[in-house]
């Protein structure tokens, strides 16, 4: 063990003229004096450029990259402490996760040493973070007791009698022969200790019936073996993930689960769009990790793997007509175009996926029936791309002209700069190249309000149409990024803020509505596609309850698997435009995430609600059966 030789604690409590005041205090544990130094901090909360604090001052600040200097002369001594404090927090402290992640000292002979951190307390409470494993609950007497999620559309088996000790493939078209292969690899991959798919079990045939679509698929139980009947190797695959779930069930649990003796199971999704998404710019994920996620999604059934590629602190794909893009914008730490944030370390810190990575993920997911929609977030979210290629800039506009929600300074794409479009052309070209999707995601949430206005290229394109705002410029960089797509045949998504000041062409279009239910609703007004995900029930970057130690954000709420799983989309649209409403998905922002152990609390078991709400029809979803299965759905190891 290294012993620390500083410590970083913080502790939050109610302040005075503003809700929260936080104290971090820096205690010396080595034997010599420290003095000349300043101390670098990351965390998720922002102090405000400019605040006041008591102790110190601010001398650089990005977003939530802090250096805080002690007053001149000061001399930390050996076993001192010394205390900074102060308010105007971009948001009310409420879980340990907002406070200080990583932090270092930056001594002044131009070395820089990361230093210990512990988590924040609560007016100095004690406690430690919560990543417990969600319990099962009770299975309702009134429930057919199979291990199901999502749970099908329609059951009629006779439960009891013995599990097999496994399922065996027996004959069978082409379509379920691959498929076996493929869930039976996958079932290895998830549940490496258990048996599921294997020789000298119950026979399992493979029946081909035109008339069922994509998803649909039917079991018949008999004594002597299992009928699998789909359309498709997709459905196959549905009906064989649905047989090895109720097996494991039955096997792990036979007194709460058991495996049909007879009867059958019919089941479709209510939804083509069952998505996840997976912001990997503010963290490291390596393509491991990526398929391994792929893969829980495969046994929830989702189906759609939204890749958000990029963000203000990271770019990770290679764009050939731009060699110093990928190598700046996918590193940051000290020495980099982006200093360490979101708790990355005070050392080189990035990720860039190789052509080969990407393939390798597509296929992996494409062999499971998942499609990866790939996101380039633009115009806004570019903060990494603007300072890789400064080119791309008005020179004219001055600089920190305005800050986004995420108090980046001027992080947007300049509609009115030809450069910036022939970078898109390449951008495409390669996201086109690389994955084989219907959809290009092209982001286009939360840019400033006061984007642009201090670009005089810009001011000048709005003179020239009479436009009058930020967003009637956006809508027509989103429209001529949208004809991109169309030209590389492929459809476009985008966040709901796509809509704003005019908006993208309905047609070929998906938007993701995030901000509240109603959005969605707006937008099937004006002739979008619509993909629900609400931050008050999909985001899984919301903590999960009120306790201090549960992790996460609370901006929309705080999400717990209840909740999550109470949502019911569309309850309130008229029927005239049900017919818009292509599916739901999830999001995990991953500004939390530098903490891998996270990701699997973050995850699961919501992932798994959302699937449920996505695949089963309101009226036959139950929390209570849910949560007495939950447990078994997989994770990725994370915790
Ligand atoms: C909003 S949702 C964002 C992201 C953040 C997220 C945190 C959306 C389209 N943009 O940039 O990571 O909130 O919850």
């Amino acid at each position: 063990m290294i012993i620390p030789r500083y410590r970083l604690s913080a502790t939050g409590m109610p302040g005075t003229a503003t809700p929260s005041r936080f104290t971090w205090t820096l205690t010396n544990l080595t034997s010599a004096p420290l003095s000349g130094f300043r101390l670098a901090v990351t965390s998720l909360v922002r102090i405000r450029l400019g605040a006041k604090l008591t102790g110190g001052t601010m001398v650089d600040q990005l977003a939530n990259y802090h250096v805080i200097a002690p007053p001149d002369g000061f001399v930390l001594a050996p076993g001192g402490q010394w205390q900074v404090s102060g308010e105007e927090l971009s948001h009310v402290l409420r879980h340990y996760t907002d406070g200080p992640k990583t932090a270092a000292i930056y001594h002044s002979d131009g070395t820089i040493e990361e230093i210990d951190v512990t988590p924040m307390t609560w007016q100095g409470q004690a406690g430690s973070p919560n990543l417990s494993v969600r319990p099962a609950g009770q299975f309702p007497a009134a429930e057919t007791p199979l291990s199901i999620i999502p749970w099908p559309t329609e059951v009629a088996v006779v439960p009891g009698g013995f599990a097999p000790a496994s399922l065996t493939r027996a004959e069978g078209p082409p379509e379920f022969a691959a498929a076996f292969a493929a869930i039976g690899a996958l079932a290895t991959r998830l549940f490496p200790a258990d048996t599921v798919f294997a020789p000298n079990g119950l026979p399992v045939r493979g029946q081909a019936d035109g008339a069922l679509t994509d998803d649909a698929y039917r079991l018949a139980f008999s004594k002597i073996g299992v009928t699998v009947t789909a359309g498709s190797e997709q459905g196959f695959r549905n009906g064989l993930v649905t047989l090895g779930q109720i097996l494991r069930g039955a096997k792990a649990e036979p007194s709460t689960f058991s495996f049909p003796q007879s009867g059958t199971i019919s089941d479709a999704p209510r939804f083509d769009w069952r998505g996840a998404h997976l912001d990997v710019a503010r963290q490291v994920y390596g393509l491991d990790e990526l398929l391994a996620f792929v893969d829980t999604m495969a046994w929830n059934k989702l189906n759609r793997f939204h890749f958000h590629l990029n963000d203000d602190e990271a770019w990770r794909i290679n764009v050939p007509e731009y060699p110093e893009l990928a190598p700046h914008a996918g590193f940051r730490g000290p020495g980099h175009d982006m200093p360490p944030l979101f708790g990355s370390p005070f050392a080189t810190y990035g990720i860039v996926y190789s052509d080969a990575d990407i393939t390798t993920l597509v296929d992996h997911a494409s062999a499971l029936g998942i499609i990866t929609v790939p996101e380039v977030d633009i115009p806004g979210h570019c903060l990494c791309v603007l300072r890789a290629l400064p080119g791309l800039a008005d020179p004219g506009e001055p600089t920190a002209s305005y800050r986004a929600v995420q108090y980046y300074p001027n992080n947007a794409l300049n509609p009115a700069r030809e450069e910036v479009y022939a970078f898109l052309h390449a951008v495409l070209n390669t996201i086109a190249r690389l994955f084989p999707s219907p959809w290009i995601h092209i982001g286009g949430d939360e840019v400033s309000d006061k984007a642009w206005l201090q670009s005089p290229q810009a001011q000048a394109l709005m003179a020239a149409n009479a436009w009058h705002d930020t967003f009637e410029l956006q809508s027509h960089f989103l429209c001529r990024v949208q004809a991109m797509v169309r030209a590389l045949g492929r459809k476009t998504g985008a966040w709901d803020e796509a809509a704003y000041g005019g908006g993208i062409d309905a047609a070929d279009t998906y938007v993701v509505a995030w901000q509240k239910s109603e959005v969605g609703l707006d937008l099937a007004g004006k002739g979008y596609q619509v993909v629900l995900a609400p931050a008050e029930f999909c985001y899984f970057d919301m903590a999960q309850s009120e306790d201090w130690w549960e992790p996460g954000a609370t901006w929309a709420g705080h999400v717990s698997v209840e909740t999550c799983y109470s949502f019911d989309p569309a309850h309130d649209w008229p029927e005239s435009l049900h017919g818009q409403l292509i599916g739901i998905q999830s999001c995990l922002w991953s500004e939390n995430l530098a903490h891998k152990p996270l990701f699997d609390h973050m995850m699961f078991p919501r992932l798994s609600a959302v699937a449920e709400t996505a695949w089963t029809a309101r009226a036959r979803k139950n929390f209570a059966r849910f949560d007495a299965i939950q447990h078994l759905m997989p994770v990725t190891g994370s915790r």
